[in-house]
């Protein structure tokens, strides 16, 4: 493998990729769980639930990691017409929406779906319209199954589309909540900035957890390459070239794939000792003092023998494969961590 070019290659990626957010737009009913379902999603409270925000008027925005999520205000009111609403907001600019209500839909609600659709066609941004509060659909000597027809068919019709998809969620029980990941995890018109998706929101099941782990594959595979070049760090002792800081910023970045919350995550006996392996390399003396472990053990046996007469390239291969090992078994341990976390916490909170 030819590094530098190879380094450069990844370097360029890496930028556009850090450069590239998706800007999720939330759009619906006022106080129907917009800021609840996004938090449910992500697996964090970015937004304050519950307490009115004034969505009313401006529009609300937050960042997390890579993700831009701008909580729009209603339209269709006397402050903003439909119209006005567009020019001010922009929305047409947004990567995808989560339209989400809890009540009647009125006409301004069905010109709103059908320019959804139309940026859907036009612009690949895909919709996502949402009935929340599942848990609450009710009425007297009307049975729920009916009422979820009903909604359904009034969305179709409103958005002049016999077979578009109504997720209905709750927030409080978790219904339908796996079935909306699913949707927008899968779906191809996000483009490469499906990623974005996989590597922030949180993952529930073993399936999201197997994604995750691929996406911090690819990256543990570009780290060692750059490691490998800017291995200019040569450790005493150890004959090899490596980057400590590459290091550290790869495993960084493996755990916010992870969307590993160690603070969380603490306040759980039964994760101790996996979080302990997890939370050790945070500092760069343990990342160095595992590069030596490594180093001894595992190079010793295969490049050791040539270190006296180790050329820039055959070093950079060194440092390549230690980044490479250290990478992948931290993306191991990360995990064993989640998938611990899915089960003893998440399942049996779900279960509750
Ligand atoms: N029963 C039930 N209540 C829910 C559900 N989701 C949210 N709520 C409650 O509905 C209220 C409003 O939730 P929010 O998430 O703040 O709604 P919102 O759409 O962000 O509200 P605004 O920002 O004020 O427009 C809160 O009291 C939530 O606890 C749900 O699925 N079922
Ligand atoms: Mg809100």
């Amino acid at each position: 493998m030819d590094f530098e070019k190879e380094r450069t290659r990844i370097l360029m990626e890496m930028l556009a990729e850090k450069e590239t957010v998706l800007r999720i737009g939330l759009i619906g009913q006022p106080g129907a769980g917009k800021s609840s379902l996004i938090n449910r999603l992500l697996g964090r409270e970015l937004f304050a639930v519950g307490v009115h925000t004034d969505t009313t008027t401006e529009a609300q925005q937050e960042k997390y990691n890579d993700l831009e999520i701008v909580d729009l205000p209603g339209y269709g009111t006397g402050r903003f017409p439909l119209e006005s609403w567009l020019t001010e907001f922009r929305p047409q600019e947004l990567d995808m929406y989560i339209f989400v209500f809890d009540g009647k839909l009125h006409d301004s609600d069905g010109e709103m779906f059908r320019l959804l659709a139309k940026w859907q066609q036009e612009r690949q941004h895909p919709y996502f319209i949402v009935r929340n509060k599942s848990d609450d659909i009710w009425e007297p000597s009307r049975s729920e199954e009916e009422l979820r027809a009903d909604i359904v068919a009034d969305v179709r019709g409103k958005l002049g589309d016999s077979t578009a998809p109504v997720y209905f969620t709750s927030c409080r029980s978790g219904e339908g909540i796996d079935t909306l990941k699913q949707a927008i995890r899968t779906e191809d018109r996000l483009g490469v900035k499906r990623s974005k998706i996989i590597a922030n929101f949180r993952a529930e099941s073993a399936e999201e957890l197997s994604e995750k782990k691929l996406l911090a594959e690819k990256a543990v595979g570009n780290y060692a390459v750059i490691a490998a070049v800017n291995g200019i760090n040569p450790l005493p002792g150890v004959d090899i070239s490596v980057d400590v800081g590459v290091i550290k910023t790869m495993l960084g970045k493996i755990r916010d794939i992870y969307n590993i919350d160690s603070e969380e995550m603490s306040k759980y006996e039964v994760l101790a000792p996996l979080l302990k392996k997890v939370t050790a390399f945070f500092s760069e003396d343990a990342i160095l003092s595992l590069i030596k472990t490594f180093a001894s053990e595992e190079l010793a046996k295969s490049v050791g023998k040539y270190v006296p007469f180790l050329g820039m390239s055959l070093a950079a291969g060194a440092g390549y494969l230690m980044t490479k090992k250290i990478g992948d078994r931290y993306n191991e341990d990360c995990y064993e961590l989640m998938s611990s976390y899915i089960e003893e916490v998440i399942s049996k909170n779900a279960k509750k």
